[in-house]
């Protein structure tokens, strides 16, 4: 098949799951054309099956916001057109889906009939997408999507939950591709930021305010009172400063490396014992997966798509919003002995093979499939 992938190229869990899935369609043989504003962080080099589009807005003096959406839109009538594409799959719903619709208006009027799926990843329905300045457009778009994905069984509920959905919601989880886990670094390499052998903590995010990133502070705060321990903090925006004051508050600063952003997380999680996840909603988080994918049990609340993700007692731990004392004494039970942090390792990559690529990949491909064939059925 020749599929045109819309996708956020940052950091974001949905860039994230859209490049992989893309690179592992393009390793199975099928034609992946990318189709975003800039190239996908985690699309790496040069690759046999794999186009990227770049979608390029000009400057004009009238523009205060340049019209994304509509070049987008544009682009994807020239790409579907000239690289004969069969299906689109958009994701994160905003503006992704209107402009995908606005597209194949636009082909149809030409006679090129092509489908789109939309798949949704969490903040496009629970943070800004309920905002009324958008509703009616996701809405919109939503039910003229050909098909409909969600990420977990919490976002979907969401999703009949705030909008008029007339259009049937599958679920497919996220996915990691285990081979990026392991093996093991240099001993050298954890021993440089655990020098006397102290526990490594980590927690990566896009430091929002729905990540409560002081939240990690407080919890560490907590359990390296009890056990040596170092915070890894991966990521930037909006409260990384918020976090740097709380550091320096809770006097935790010599132990805590506030990293930045990296290209490869599992460089990090190779190195580390625990991952803490306060997040006040996740649509599914899929940081947490990679950490588990990395043999890193987790911390996190019970939030959204979580539960899902993250075993309570055998993956990790769950725990109420705020609730940072369960969370301290739960990351206490899984470091303080060696046997128990060891089986929580083997339980947590376990627990992150029931969504490896292996599983999931197919799921995707029944579902272009069965559009494909609906939509032809439905021009005969
Ligand atoms: O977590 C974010 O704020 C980024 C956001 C995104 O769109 O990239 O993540 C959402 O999509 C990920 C991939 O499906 C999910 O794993 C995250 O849970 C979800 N974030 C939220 O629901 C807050």
């Amino acid at each position: 098949m020749k599929i045109g992938i819309v996708l956020y190229p940052t950091f974001g869990g949905s860039g994230v799951v859209a490049t992989e899935l893309g690179k592992a369609l393009a390793q199975r043989g099928h034609e992946v054309h990318f189709v975003s504003y800039n190239q996908p962080v985690r699309l790496g080099s040069f690759t046999q099956n794999i186009y990227y589009h770049e979608v390029i807005v000009s400057e004009y003096p009238l523009f205060d916001y340049p019209p994304y959406e509509t070049v987008l839109a544009s682009k994807l009538v020239d790409v579907v057109k000239f690289e004969k594409l069969d299906l689109l799959h958009v994701h994160y719903a905003i503006p992704h889906a209107s402009a995908a619709y606005m597209a194949q208006q636009i082909l149809a009027d030409e006679g090129i009939h092509i489908p789109f799926i939309t798949t949704l990843h969490g903040t496009d329905i629970t943070l800004v997408g309920k905002d009324k300045s958008f509703a009616p457009a996701i809405t919109f778009a939503i039910n003229k999507s050909n098909a409909v994905t969600a990420v977990s069984e919490s976002l979907k509920s969401d999703t009949y939950e705030h909008f008029e959905i007339k259009n049937g919601i599958e679920v497919i989880p996220n996915f990691i591709c285990p081979e990026h886990y392991g093996p093991k670094p240099e001993k050298n390499f954890k021993n440089s930021y655990a020098p006397n052998g102290e526990r490594i903590i980590t927690h990566i995010s896009n430091f929002r305010s729905v990540k409560r990133v002081e939240d990690v502070v407080r919890v560490f705060k907590k359990v390296s009172g009890k056990i040596p321990s170092k915070l890894l903090l991966v990521g930037d925006g909006p409260d990384r400063r918020k976090v740097e004051d709380l550091c320096r508050e809770l006097r935790t600063c010599g132990d805590t490396h506030i990293i930045g952003k990296l290209k490869k997380p599992e460089e990090v999680l190779s190195i580390s014992d625990l991952f803490i996840l306060p997040s006040q909603k996740e649509s599914f988080g899929l940081a947490a997966l990679e950490a588990m994918a990395s043999g890193v049990p987790v911390i996190s609340t019970n939030s959204g798509g979580l539960p899902e993700l993250n075993v309570d007692g055998f993956s990790g731990f769950l725990s109420p919003l705020g609730h940072i004392n369960h969370m301290a004494e739960n990351s206490i039970k899984v470091l303080k002995d060696e046997a128990v942090l060891g089986q929580f390792k083997a339980n947590a990559k376990a627990r992150s093979l029931d969504f490896s690529i292996q599983k999931i990949l197919p799921m995707y491909i029944d579902l272009y499939n069965r559009v494909s064939v609906r939509v032809k059925e439905t021009l005969a």
